[in-house]
C-alpha cells in the first residue's frame, strides 16, 4: 500500500485505542471516527498516550452522507470498521438502533468505499456472537452460525455484507470473527471489567457487593492488544478473507470472578443455588458476589471456544497474553487507579 492513512471507526472504544497505537507504531497516519457527543470521550487514547497523535473526525454510522464525506475527504488506504453498539444486553432493549448501526452501518460504509475508491482495504469487526447457540466446538470459519441476540443477528448481516462486497466488487474486505477480548480499557458494563472494577472498589471499601447474572456462561477470553494485531495482519495480507481470532481456551464467568478476587487477596467460597447463590470471602465471611436475575439475558450464549488455526497458518497470528495474566492485569490496573484517586471510567 502506497498511501498510509488508516481510518478507524469507533476509535474511542477499547479496540480503537489499541489499534490506533499499533498503527502509529507501524507508521500509519491515523484518522479516528468519533460520533457527536456533548462530552469528549478520549480517555482511552489519553491513557495510551496517543490522543495528540490521532486526527479525530465526526463520523456517525447511521448517517450515510456523513460516512460518505468522511471516506471521500480522508481518502484512507484502509478502513477499520470498529464502531458498533457493542453491548449484547443493550441490543435486546435497542434492537432497531443496534441493527441500524451494526448491520446497515456496514452497508453505508462499504457503499462509501465502493463509490469513492474500491481499492480501499476494509476490515469488519465481526463477532463470535454470530455462532450463538453453537453447532460444534471449537468454532471455526466453517461452523454454521446461529446468533442469539439482535447484536449477533446484526453482526451476521454485516459479516455477509462484507463477504458480498468482496465477491461482487473485488473489494479487499476481511471479516475478523473475534472471540471476546478484554483489557484494562474494556467498558465497565462488560462482565470482565465489571468484575475487575467492582473487586477493586470492594477492596477499597467503596461498595458492598458485586451483582452478577449467569455465572456458568463460558467465553474464550483473550487480550485486546493481541487481537488488534490480527486485524492489521488481515488488512496487510495479500488476499482478503474471514478469520477467527481466539485463544482456544474457555472459562466460566465464575472462574473469572474467582481469579479476579484472588488477584485482590480475596478467596471466594460459594453457597446456595440459582439466584440465592452467594460468593463469600473465606477469611472475613463477607459477601462479595450476589446474583441478580436482571443480568440474565432473554437468550444466552452458553459457551464459546474458538479455533484460530487458519489465522495461525495464514497470518502467523498467535495470542501472547494468557487468561490468568489478563485477569491479573485488569484487577491490578483498577486497584492502581483507585490508589491514585483516579475515577474508574
Ligand atoms: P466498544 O469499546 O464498545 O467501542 C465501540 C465504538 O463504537 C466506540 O468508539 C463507540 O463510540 C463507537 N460507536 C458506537 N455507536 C456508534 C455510531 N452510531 N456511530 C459511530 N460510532 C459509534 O467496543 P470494542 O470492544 O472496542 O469492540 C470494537 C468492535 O469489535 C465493535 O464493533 C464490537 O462489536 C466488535 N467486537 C468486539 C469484541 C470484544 O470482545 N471486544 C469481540 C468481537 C467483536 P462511543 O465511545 O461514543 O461510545
Ligand atoms: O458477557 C454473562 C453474560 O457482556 C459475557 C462483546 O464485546 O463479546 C462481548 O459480548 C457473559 C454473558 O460479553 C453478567 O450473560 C453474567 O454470557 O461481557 P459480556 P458478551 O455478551 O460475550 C462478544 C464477542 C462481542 O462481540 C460483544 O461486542 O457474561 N454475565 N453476569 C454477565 N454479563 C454482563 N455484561 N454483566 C453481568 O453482570
Amino acid at each position: 500500500m502506497a498511501r498510509r492513512v488508516a481510518l478507524v471507526t469507533g476509535i474511542t472504544g477499547q479496540d480503537g485505542a489499541y489499534l490506533a497505537r499499533l498503527l502509529l507504531e507501524r507508521g500509519y497516519e491515523v484518522v479516528g471516527g468519533v460520533r457527536r457527543s456533548s462530552t469528549h470521550n478520549d480517555w482511552r487514547l489519553r491513557e495510551l498516550g496517543i490522543a495528540h497523535r490521532v486526527r479525530l473526525v465526526q463520523m456517525e454510522l447511521s448517517e450515510f452522507s456523513n460516512v460518505f464525506y468522511v471516506v471521500r475527504d480522508t481518502r484512507p488506504a484502509a478502513v477499520f470498521n470498529l464502531a458498533a453498539q457493542s453491548f449484547v444486553a443493550a441490543s435486546f432493549r435497542q434492537p432497531l438502533y443496534t441493527a441500524s448501526v451494526d448491520a446497515l452501518g456496514v452497508t453505508r460504509l462499504l457503499e462509501a468505499v465502493r463509490i469513492v475508491d474500491p481499492e480501499i482495504r476494509f476490515y469488519q469487526a465481526s463477532s463470535s456472537e454470530m455462532f450463538g447457540k453453537v453447532r460444534e466446538t471449537p468454532q471455526s470459519e466453517t461452523t454454521p452460525f446461529h446468533p442469539r441476540s439482535p447484536y449477533g443477528v446484526s453482526k451476521l448481516y454485516a459479516h455477509w455484507t462484507s463477504v458480498n462486497y468482496r465477491e461482487s466488487y473485488a473489494i479487499h474486505a476481511s471479516s475478523g470473527i473475534l472471540f471476546n477480548h478484554e483489557s484494562p480499557l474494556r467498558g465497565r458494563e462488560f462482565v470482565t471489567r465489571k468484575i475487575s472494577s467492582h473487586i477493586a472498589m470492594f477492596r477499597h471499601g467503596l461498595i458492598d457487593t458485586l451483582r452478577l447474572g449467569n455465572l456458568e456462561a463460558r467465553r474464550d477470553w483473550g487480550h485486546a492488544a493481541d487481537y488488534v494485531a490480527g486485524m492489521l495482519a488481515m488488512i496487510e495480507a495479500a488476499d482478503p478473507g474471514d478469520y477467527v481470532l481466539a485463544t482456544g481456551r474457555s472459562h466460566s464467568v465464575r472462574e473469572f470472578a474467582e481469579l479476579a478476587a484472588r488477584a485482590a487477596d480475596l478467596d471466594l467460597v460459594w453457597e446456595g443455588e440459582g439466584v440465592e447463590e452467594r460468593g463469600r470471602d473465606r477469611e472475613t465471611g463477607r459477601v462479595v458476589v450476589e446474583i441478580d436475575a436482571d443480568f440474565y439475558r432473554p437468550a444466552e450464549v452458553d459457551m464459546l471456544r474458538g479455533d484460530a488455526a487458519k489465522a495461525r497458518r495464514d497470518l502467523h497470528w498467535e495470542p501472547a497474553i494468557a487468561f490468568e495474566a489478563l485477569v491479573e492485569e485488569m484487577v491490578k490496573t483498577d486497584l492502581d487507579r483507585l490508589d491514585r484517586n483516579q475515577p474508574l471510567l
